[in-house]
């Protein structure tokens, strides 16, 4: 109605709105991998976004049906940005080579489609390639590493209208190009993470399995291929125990009973690891939850696999690689076969499920190696062997240095995406030429007949080693195993029920 007066609650209303729509983020899950995996990140940035005074609400294309039908109806909103996790740039697959960041692409141009806010991208695989993801997505911003101290200096840049040019790991557009600004770690030991309450973590729970939860960021080691400490730092930063021992207590009352680190590696440093199960305990959690890890072979323990235990832990994935010290020696790692054969015996005293995992293909390997590894593997009986066969190469690590100084084209090691790919944003692989072309049958026939190998060939749909649209696992899930993904499957060969 027009009248000759003002409205002044019209006008209240409509500053209110105004206000409350520039508080307003929007932050998307785009991963799409079956069976789905809990964006933990988006949880602790929630906690931080909403302390600063920002609503944020989640598109959580997980468990989507119909993607494009879940964006339009997100967008029917306006947002101050669209926050975009970037968990995975490719399955880091041989066999596979799966480059899911083509459809997370897919998912920004379609979210552009229906909206002009800001695209601010950020994530484990975009702190791995920052600014080509950036120019890949054709984003406007991007922040590298922790979120928690950038991103709410960001949204409150862009609700203020002020320079957002000097805020620590941002990359954004100017003119033509992109800038990035050097990253500033948080202390993670003066910060909380305990809240989780923007992703639907009980549901992640019943389709996924388990929930992830960190103690920690970073990693100071320095293996040759290892994207890690490209991606969250090479120092380790450690958070308080007893605020993981809250996390995990929350998540509890939530529901949720079986959770996964997603620390580079749970044991290092050790006191650190014992001091997080302490907390665990000290919340009465240990026999009420069931977690699983990721560890080095050292340091390893028995202190600490008593600790574990107690504190809930069921079972364990540790980074082995290869069963000959030379390899060992090669790939940057600290441990020795000495070293493996302790920790198996350790494990089988504890009753941990415990996987070997394997990294066959770096520089140096033949057959020889292999062969090596694979009757150390056979005699320690762990209770599962996953076989990785190619080193997805990355930038800015050892070995993806000394392949771009030694030259790409040409090199008889190198498969996948070789041409116009220096950045190695695509999948690109070293597979060591010694080992000869028909290695895969090769290794099918070492490993015949042994369920506890998971290896992933082309085709091969049981026992396979890969978590992208997995549907042998994605089926166990449904009829209530939980866990974690290569405990359920050892559980589906030995017991065929949950
Ligand atoms: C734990 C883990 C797993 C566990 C997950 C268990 C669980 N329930 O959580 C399991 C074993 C299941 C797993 C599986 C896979 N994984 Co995994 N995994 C990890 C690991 C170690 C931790 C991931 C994590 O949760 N981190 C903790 C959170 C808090 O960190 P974050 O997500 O990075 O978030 C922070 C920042 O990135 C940022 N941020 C996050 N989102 C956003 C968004 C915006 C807008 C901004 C600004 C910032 C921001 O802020 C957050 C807080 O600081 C990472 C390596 C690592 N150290 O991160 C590999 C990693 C992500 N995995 C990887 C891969 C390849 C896979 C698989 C594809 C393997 C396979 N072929 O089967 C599958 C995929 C599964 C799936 N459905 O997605 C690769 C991806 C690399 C790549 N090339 O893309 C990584 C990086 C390991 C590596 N170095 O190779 N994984
Ligand atoms: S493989 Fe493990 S120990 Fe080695 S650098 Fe990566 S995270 Fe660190």
């Amino acid at each position: 109605m027009i009248t000759g007066f003002i409205d002044f609650n019209l006008i209240d209303y409509l500053v209110k709105d105004i206000s409350s729509m520039n508080r307003k983020i929007l932050m998307v899950n785009p991963n799409l991998m079956k069976p789905p995996v809990a964006p933990v990140g988006l949880d602790y940035l929630h906690s931080k976004l909403q302390h600063a005074g920002f609503e944020v609400s989640l598109l959580d294309l997980g468990f989507s049906h119909e993607v494009d039908k879940g964006i339009e109806h997100a967008l029917d909103d306006d947002y101050l940005f669209i926050g975009i996790s970037l968990r995975n740039v490719d399955d880091s697959y041989f066999a596979s080579r799966d480059f899911c960041l083509q459809k997370s692409r897919e998912i920004i141009n379609k979210i552009r489609d229906f909206s002009k806010c800001p695209i601010v991208l950020g994530g484990v695989g975009f702190s791995i390639f920052p600014v080509q993801v950036m120019q890949y997505c054709n984003a406007d911003f991007g922040i590298y590493g922790d979120g928690e101290l950038a991103l709410p200096m960001l949204a409150t840049a862009l609700r203020q209208k002020t320079d957002y040019a000097s805020i620590p790991g941002l990359s954004y557009k100017d003119g033509d190009n992109y800038k990035s600004n050097p990253a500033k770690y948080l202390d993670l030991d003066k910060t909380s993470l305990c809240q989780r309450d923007l992703v639907d973590n009980a549901l992640y729970f019943q389709k996924g399995a388990m929930v992830g939860f960190e103690s920690k960021r970073g990693c100071d080691r320095r293996c040759i291929y290892c994207a890690d400490p490209v991606a969250k730092g090479r120092n380790i930063r450690l958070r308080d125990p007893r605020d993981v021992g809250v996390e995990l207590k929350g998540l509890l009352e939530q529901g949720i009973t079986h959770f996964h680190t997603a620390d580079s590696e749970f044991n290092v440093p050790e006191e650190h690891a014992k001091a997080v199960c302490q907390a665990i305990i000290d919340q009465c959690l240990g026999d009420k939850i069931q977690w699983y890890a990721y560890c080095v072979p050292v340091p390893f323990s028995e202190e600490l696999a008593n600790l574990m235990r107690k504190a809930g832990c069921v079972g364990i994935d540790f980074t082995v690689d290869s069963g000959n010290n030379g390899q060992l020696q090669r790939l940057g790692h600290v441990h020795r076969v000495d070293d493996i054969g302790k920790l198996a015996r350790l494990c089988h005293r504890y009753a941990f499920s415990f996987m070997f995992d394997l990294l066959l293909g770096g520089p140096g390997e033949t057959r020889q190696t292999v062969n090596e590894t694979f009757e150390l593997m056979k005699s320690l009986e762990p209770s599962r062997v996953g076989i990785s066969l190619g080193v997805r190469l990355y930038p800015d690590t050892p070995l993806g240095i000394a392949v771009k100084k030694q030259g790409v084209t040409r090199n008889p090691h190198l498969h996948g995406a070789i041409d116009n790919n220096s950045k190695m944003l695509r999948p690109i692989f070293y597979l060591s030429h010694e080992l000869g072309d028909d290695i895969e049958p090769y290794i099918l026939e070492l490993t015949e007949g042994d369920s506890r190998f998971f290896f992933v060939s082309k085709g091969q749909t049981i026992q396979s080693y890969n978590y992208n649209d997995n549907s042998q696992l994605m089926e166990a899930i449904k009829k209530g195993y939980r866990g974690a993904f290569w405990d359920i499957l050892r559980r589906l060969a030995e017991n065929p029920s949950p």
